[in-house]
């Protein structure tokens, strides 16, 4: 196939990376290892696998060869040294965080994560010894002076779920190594393709594949990406292995290698719907304040341009009526979808207060920077004049009643609660 001595563009890679049709009986597409075990040639072969010294596939909690293909391509394409497979987006983050923390460490967090890490840390970790202080990445100073010999982690998204926050990554993790702590980026909102923190000095990447990586709405999965082929070794057997046991099925990893095939293509898509959205937000006067790293006028938009290839495929706004406007905005939506999660080829809308966040309590999504009235959007595949059309026959309805004012919050949902 390809000269292997030459390092491959971001699609090809993403197409060909660790697979050779000939070793398949020449199946173009690779074929999916739909087992648990592994049998052993001699007992004495299997021992050696248990030891460790063989390394061949035993259980598929372990490994398997269908989830190792798109492990390595995985690790690829964010130029890491080796790859995880999880169940879930959560699978990967919790295996990763039990296996780098131990109890009377500290885990530093940036001030807004996805609603679900939010609680896994403050309501989980938290219990096990282990203290979680949230800092505002964005203030050096702030992290600078956070940082002690108790710091294991530090720990953020850029941009944020769902406000759009975003992190110099490369600043922070300077910042970090001087203490020796590890930093950990979920690149779940850019995938490989518009961003990876690895090269900016990351050591561990965190993905949440049911998104993007998947592209379709019909996988729930994860992957963790360390730099060091060592970490992602203690990530396998710790974090995996034993902590969690939240292994991907081989199915599963079937589905993602299809939908990274076209990754590169989708997220050209997502990026540009996602700009002409928030253009036309901008410019609409039901819209309070639109937060996408592309706007000029962004306050992020100088380190997106440096930090991201392109500007991502989700955004999010405020509409002058707050929630009960972001309701009927969300109600008056005919073809982009109500419903959480993102990178789909529909696009999805969502409210982040009584939905993906609703683990904050109301004072903790003010402290946290996640107003009540936020509304976010995933961008999808769909035309672009569709996806704006609908967008704003939705925002049209809102009329004058938009500037009513904003009901108290709604009680929070049991959705992702912990
Ligand atoms: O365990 P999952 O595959 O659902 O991934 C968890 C996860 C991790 N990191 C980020 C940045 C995420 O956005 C997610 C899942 N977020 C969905 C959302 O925000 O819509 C979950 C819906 S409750």
């Amino acid at each position: 196939m390809q000269n292997p001595s030459k390092k491959l563009g971001f699609a090809s890679t993403a197409i060909h990376h660790g697979y050779k049709a000939e070793d398949h009986q020449g199946a173009l597409v690779p074929p999916i290892y739909l087992t648990s075990t592994f049998t052993f040639p001699t007992a004495e072969y299997g021992g050696a696998c248990f030891a460790g010294t063989e390394a061949g596939h035993f259980y598929t909690r372990i490994s398997n060869p269908t989830l190792q293909l798109l492990e390595q391509r995985v690790a690829a394409l964010e130029e890491g040294a080796g790859a995880i497979a999880f169940a879930s987006g959560m699978g990967a983050i919790t295996a990763t965080l039990w296996t780098l923390l131990r109890p009377g460490q500290e885990i530093l967090v940036d001030k807004t994560v996805y609603g679900c890490t939010f609680a896994f840390l403050n309501h989980g970790m938290a219990q096990f010894g282990v203290k979680v202080t949230h800092v505002d990445m964005g203030d050096l100073q702030a992290l600078a002076e956070a940082l002690n010999e108790r710091t294991r982690v530090v720990y953020f998204e850029t941009p944020a779920n769902p406000n759009m926050r975003m992190v110099d990554i490369a600043a922070v993790a300077a910042l970090a190594k001087t203490q020796g702590a590890l930093v950990v980026v979920d690149n779940t909102y850019c995938t490989p393709y518009l961003q990876k923190p690895l090269k900016l000095g990351a050591d561990v990447v965190v993905h949440s594949a049911t998104k993007y990586f998947s592209g379709h709405g019909d996988v729930t999965a994860g992957v963790a990406v360390a730099a060091d082929a060592e970490l992602a070794l203690q990530i396998r057997l710790v974090g995996l292995k034993d902590m969690t046991g939240a292994v991907m099925s081989p199915q599963d990893a079937f589905l993602l290698l299809r939908g990274l095939k076209t990754l590169a293509l989708r997220m050209d898509r997502h990026c540009s719907n996602a700009m002409a959205l928030a253009r036309m937000l901008a410019a609409h006067p039901a819209v309070e304040r639109v937060y996408f790293p592309g706007l000029e006028s962004d306050r992020f938009h100088a380190l997106a341009k440096r930090q991201m290839r392109q500007f991502g495929g989700m955004l999010a706004f405020e509409l002058r009526g707050g929630v009960s406007a972001g309701m009927r905005f969300m109600n008056a939506l005919q073809m982009v979808a109500r419903a959480v999660s993102l990178g789909d080829a529909e696009s999805l809308a969502q409210h982040p207060a009584s939905m993906t966040h609703s683990t904050y309590t109301p004072e903790e999504r003010a402290a946290h920077g996640i107003s009540e009235g936020l509304v976010r959007i995933s961008a999808g595949l769909e035309d672009e004049h569709d996806l704006l059309a609908d967008v704003r026959q939705a925002l049209d309805t809102l009329g004058a009643a938009s500037s009513a004012p904003t009901p108290p919050a709604a009680p929070p949902a049991m959705a992702c609660s912990a």
